[in-house]
């Protein structure tokens, strides 16, 4: 690169990479094949349009790339096309969801979203993004004794308050969620099942965490957390006779978007190519298998989890009300002090509103862990058996300042 100065910054931020512990539950490291698609000549290309549609010329090899993208992401879930479309175009998460409502929700209609502290995203209706300017958040939340979702108290809100879209997926919740049981309600109070499966589809394509596409009337992903591709996202769309596809489409180009960005398609092909591998599967498993460690590890040093645990790569620590100074010398950190030290000792988290938080998002009550990265880099138990003893002893002494 001739550019010394971006160099520079590009090589502090490998050699930062390189030097920490990432627990970001929504990061992850790529392949060199997927950077080097990233950073193909495909970035020169216009494609407004669907490949074979295209308002441009020139297009004979992108077309043939988002229609491997297309079928690489259907084989890897498992769909069939004749009953599932996807989407490739969307640029990151959030337009995949505007995407979703702008098509298949009036102005003004309900999305039934997780709360933003309880372990929804903003794009599932909160009022500081546009999902619930243009939309009306129907909040639900999870059962504050067990800290998991109670299914019967969603299926009476959602038949009290009939919402267009029931948004399930999270980000910051560590369990299995029972997709039968959301279709149930969904489809008991009319409305349309989306999963939003950003942090788990790449333990749903190894198989470590139950699929939600038998259940789904729609399925967004982003491609660069667990998955391990670009940044970037999917729609999926279930065919038939609402024509969800269409809309959907339409909704993407030209209702939002121009052209698509060629390179992160051919890069989220690549991700998927190697998502579909065996040793993928063994590493979603991994993945999981080091969660739960992290999770015992800390737990066994008297940390409360949300919910007690995790099924997924994600944990959620109560860093605050844990902290009540106590006989185990744990205690009263909060989430922003929390994020802070570790920093400080090369171990990257963040901080994290717990459920039903009474300090401010700023400075919450907790702080969000993943397993993804560090996996990826080929840490195993017995190494994140040690990275629990660092987090614990690094929150204790904050906690005695
Ligand atoms: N910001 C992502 C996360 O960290 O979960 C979601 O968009």
């Amino acid at each position: 690169m001739k550019d010394p100065q971006v160099k520079k910054l590009i090589d502090a931020e490998k050699k930062r990479q390189k030097k920490v512990v990432n627990l970001i539950a929504s990061e992850n490291y790529v392949s060199n094949d997927v950077l080097e698609a990233l950073g193909s000549e495909l970035t020169n290309k216009y494609a407004e349009g669907y490949a074979g549609k295209r308002y441009y010329g020139g297009n004979e090899v992108t077309d043939k790339i988002e229609l491997l993208a297309i079928s690489r992401a259907l084989e890897l879930f498992k769909l069939a096309p004749a009953e599932w479309h996807v989407n490739v175009q969307p640029l990151s998460g959030s337009p995949a969801n505007l995407a979703v409502y702008a098509a298949l929700v009036p102005p003004g209609g309900k999305i039934m979203g997780m709360s933003l502290d309880h372990g929804g995203h903003l794009t599932h209706g909160h009022k500081v993004s546009f999902t619930g300017k243009i939309w009306n958040q129907i909040p639900y939340g999870i059962d504050p004794i067990t800290e998991v979702i109670n299914y019967d108290q969603i299926l009476e809100q959602a038949i009290n308050e009939k919402p267009n879209v029931i948004v399930a997926g999270y980000t910051a919740y560590p369990r299995t969620i029972n997709w039968a049981k959301l279709r149930e309600i969904a489809s008991a109070s009319g409305a349309l099942l989306m999963v939003d499966m950003s942090h788990i589809a790449g333990l749903v394509a190894g198989e470590a965490y139950p699929s939600p596409f038998p259940y789904a009337d729609i399925v967004t992903t982003t491609t660069h957390k667990t998955l391990r591709g670009p940044r970037s996202a999917m729609i999926f769309a279930k065919k038939d006779s609402r024509e969800l596809e269409k809309k959907i489409d339409k909704a993407v180009f030209p209702g939002l978007q121009g052209g698509p960005h060629l390179n992160q398609i051919a890069a989220i092909a690549v991700a998927l190519k190697e998502a579909a591998s065996p040793s993928f599967k063994k590493y979603a498993a991994q993945v999981v298998r080091n969660a739960k460690v992290l999770a015992d590890e800390l737990t066994r040093r008297g940390w409360r989890l949300i919910s007690g645990g995790t099924d997924s790569h994600l944990i959620l620590v109560d860093t605050w009300m844990t902290g009540v100074p106590n006989d185990k010398g744990v205690g009263g950190v909060t989430g922003k002090i929390a994020s802070d030290a570790l920093e400080a000792d090369g171990i990257i988290v963040n901080k994290n509103a717990i459920p039903f938080d009474s300090r401010p998002p700023m400075d919450p009550s907790g702080i969000r862990l993943g397993s993804a990265a560090e996996t990826t880099r080929g840490k195993k138990e017995k190494d994140f058996k040690k990275i629990a003893e660092r987090i614990d002893a690094i929150l204790k002494k904050s906690a005695k300042k």
